[in-house]
């Protein structure tokens, strides 16, 4: 994968500007370097291997050389998104799943951020904002895809279980196709952001819908419930066994299926 294949492919995507590196340190604190310095929405940083590519709250996104997508997308939030922020996530993980279904692969999403396929992590999502003041300036909104089966790290590495678009389908894919795929549905659920469409989507594409799973995090109270849907503002929705609705907010959430 070099700057030049990438380019060719992404020439019919109205990106702001666009960076390529063999080897970064993470495509998100780059990106948000670049926010800081002026870069115009829908500037692109995609990276071939990243040395410390981060998930929520410190943890580790292994990408080694040559097998998977991280790339991080910079938005300058309208005045109207400002107020969506918590819908960004989603975006990043709704435009996953439709990619990947363009491949033949029914994709879900573990809520807030993961995508899975059969029921395992192929995919994450981090959004990191840029503040001026009291106000966000911009969004990074980044992605990271396992393509080929060589991006799965090891399960020692793992708190949950991981695959591959090369191990799902049994063949390899070309990661230069699927960035075009990727960042024209980033694109196109971002002018439907927040609306009827995109939540129904978003709950459509829920993983472990109906299943009782345990829900936990850092400012949340550990609670079990069965996944019943999503608030108007993509919180989850959850049924306890008493039959009552508990809303989940987002932040550093963790969530599994109540027997895994
Ligand atoms: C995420 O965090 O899933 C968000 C990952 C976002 C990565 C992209 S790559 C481009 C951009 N630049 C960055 O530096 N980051 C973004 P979280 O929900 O916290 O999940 C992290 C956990 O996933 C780790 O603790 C591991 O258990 C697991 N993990 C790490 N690497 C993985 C991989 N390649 N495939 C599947 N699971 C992985």
């Amino acid at each position: 994968m070099n700057e030049k294949e990438i380019k060719t492919a992404l020439r019919e995507i109205p990106l702001g500007g666009f960076r390529f590196y063999q080897q970064i340190g993470s495509t998100n604190d780059t990106a948000l370097a670049w926010a800081t310095e002026g870069a115009p929405d829908h500037s692109l940083v995609v990276a071939d291997e990243q040395l410390t590519g981060r998930g929520r709250a410190g943890n580790t996104w292994y990408t080694p050389p040559g097998a998977a997508l991280a790339l991080s997308l910079i938005l300058r939030p309208s005045t109207e998104e400002r107020n969506q922020v918590s819908l960004f996530t989603a975006l990043g993980a709704l435009a996953v799943c439709k990619a990947l279904k363009e491949y033949g692969l029914p994709a879900e999403i573990k809520w807030p951020n993961d995508v899975l396929i059969q029921g395992k992590k192929v995919a994450g999502v981090l959004v990191e904002t840029v503040w001026m003041g009291i106000e966000i300036e911009s969004l990074i909104l980044g992605i990271g895809l396992n393509v080929l089966k060589t991006a799965v790290p090891t399960a020692d590495k793992l708190s949950f279980e991981a695959t591959s678009l090369e191990h799902a389908l049994n063949h390899p894919v070309d990661r230069i196709d699927l960035i075009p795929v990727l960042i024209r549905h980033l694109i196109e659920y971002r002018s439907i952001l927040g609306s009827e469409t995109f939540l129904l989507e978003w709950q459509q594409a829920l993983a472990f819908s109906g299943h009782t799973v345990l829900v936990w995090g850092e400012k949340q109270t550990p609670t079990t419930g069965k996944i019943v849907g999503l608030g108007s503002d993509g919180r989850l929705v959850l049924e306890t066994k008493q039959g009552e609705l508990v809303e989940v907010h987002f932040g550093e959430v963790h969530l599994r299926p109540a027997n895994h």
